[in-house]
């Protein structure tokens, strides 16, 4: 039987968290890379502590990269750690290259350095697209990032192309587009809503703040896009894919899906708040995910409304108790 050892960064994230859960199932031995932290930051795989090996490391550092590597012997690296609020990313810019920029060659550099035989699947993202230059985007799309977040995707991004051309490892970039779940951050907009109608239904809150109501995403959930990830790792040669659903909705229409499902007028609680607009916006973003479809034979399962109405269920509960 084939040896089938995965090691993901960014493990403590939503993400991280579904892909665990996944490979797990699929019978792969898990390890994580975790960073040192003064307080644990495990909530989102306290479930399955138990399955998986975590591995001190961080992306800053690439000596703790090599020795981890190392000890897990991978066979697929899965490099999901990043500063990942496109906001913080005007806060922090230096920070954010370094971590979301930089961290990937110090992750390549790695792989080359211990196994070069290592699949390596980067996080790249719909951000990349920025001010859109084609509408759907696919694969062939030229990118024009609009916050230090995205310009830092298009390096990660560029350099795992890089890496594949120049030393022929097996490394790809999977383009997804905004996903979703109830594990995800609390800052990130459809959280956000969907833990601020809770906290209203329940009167823990009277008002939700939010910031431009007409920007577009393509959101889909996270569960069905850790899928691709791994399907892309399979493919007899490496490739870069766009994982989208091709639908696209306004933060407007996740506000109300989001308010229908606990029955409020989301008229008389959204304020609109100045301190939530974005030096840069990125308005449209719509996928196409044919190739993935193609080639993968992939395609999303749940559908944007079923995944918002999931997510005001789990936060009610969850505040509920
Ligand atoms: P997330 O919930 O914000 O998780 C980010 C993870 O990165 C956390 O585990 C965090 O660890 C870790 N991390 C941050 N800086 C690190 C460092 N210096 N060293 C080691 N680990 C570090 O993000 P996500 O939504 O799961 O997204 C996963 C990846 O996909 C990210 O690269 C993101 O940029 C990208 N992406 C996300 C989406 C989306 O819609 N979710 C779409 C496209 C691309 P701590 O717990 O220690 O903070
Ligand atoms: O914003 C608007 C905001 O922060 C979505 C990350 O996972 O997906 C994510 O990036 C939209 C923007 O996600 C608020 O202006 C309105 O247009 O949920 P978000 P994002 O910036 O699209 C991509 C693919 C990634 O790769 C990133 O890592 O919603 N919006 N009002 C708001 N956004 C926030 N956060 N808060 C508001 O109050």
């Amino acid at each position: 039987m084939d040896r089938k050892v995965a090691f993901i960064t960014g493990i403590t994230g939503q993400d991280g968290s579904y892909l665990a859960e996944f490979l797990l199932k699929k019978g792969y031995k898990v390890y994580g890379m975790v960073r040192r932290a003064s307080v644990d930051k495990y909530e989102r795989i306290a479930h399955i502590m138990d399955k998986i090996e975590l591995i001190q490391g961080d992306l800053l550092d690439q000596y703790s990269l090599i020795s981890a590597l190392k000890k897990a012997q991978p066979t697929e690296v899965y490099n999901l750690a990043a500063q990942s609020f496109v906001p913080t990313s005007w806060a922090q810019p230096v920070l954010t290259s370094e971590f979301t920029a930089i961290g990937v060659t110090r992750m390549l550099e790695s792989i080359r350095l211990v196994d070069p035989k290592i699949r390596f699947y980067q996080a790249s993202s719909s951000e990349m697209y920025g001010k859109v230059l084609q509408t759907p985007q696919t694969e062939e799309t030229p990118f024009y990032p609009r916050s230090p977040y995205g310009v830092a995707k298009v390096y990660g991004h560029y350099i795992t192309v890089n890496y594949r051309e120049s030393y022929d490892l097996f490394a790809v970039s999977g383009i997804l587009f905004n996903h979703e779940s109830p594990r995800r951050g609390l800052e990130f907009v459809t959280r956000k809503v969907t833990d601020g109608v809770a906290r209203i239904k329940l009167g823990l809150q009277k008002e939700l703040r939010l910031g431009n109501l007409d920007a577009r995403r393509d959101w889909g959930f996270a569960g069905d896009y850790v899928e691709a990830m791994w399907l892309m790792l399979q493919q007899e040669t490496p490739d870069d894919y766009v994982i989208a659903t091709g639908e696209t909705r306004t933060v407007k229409e996740l506000v109300q899906v989001a308010f229908d499902r606990v029955g409020l007028d989301w008229e008389k609680h959204v304020v609109l708040d100045p301190a939530f607009l974005r030096p840069a916006e990125v308005d449209l973003l719509i996928g196409d995910p044919a190739k993935a479809k193609r080639q993968l034979g992939w395609t999303p399962k749940v559908s944007f409304e079923e995944m918002i109405r999931m997510m005001v269920d789990s936060d009610l509960e969850r505040l509920s108790q």
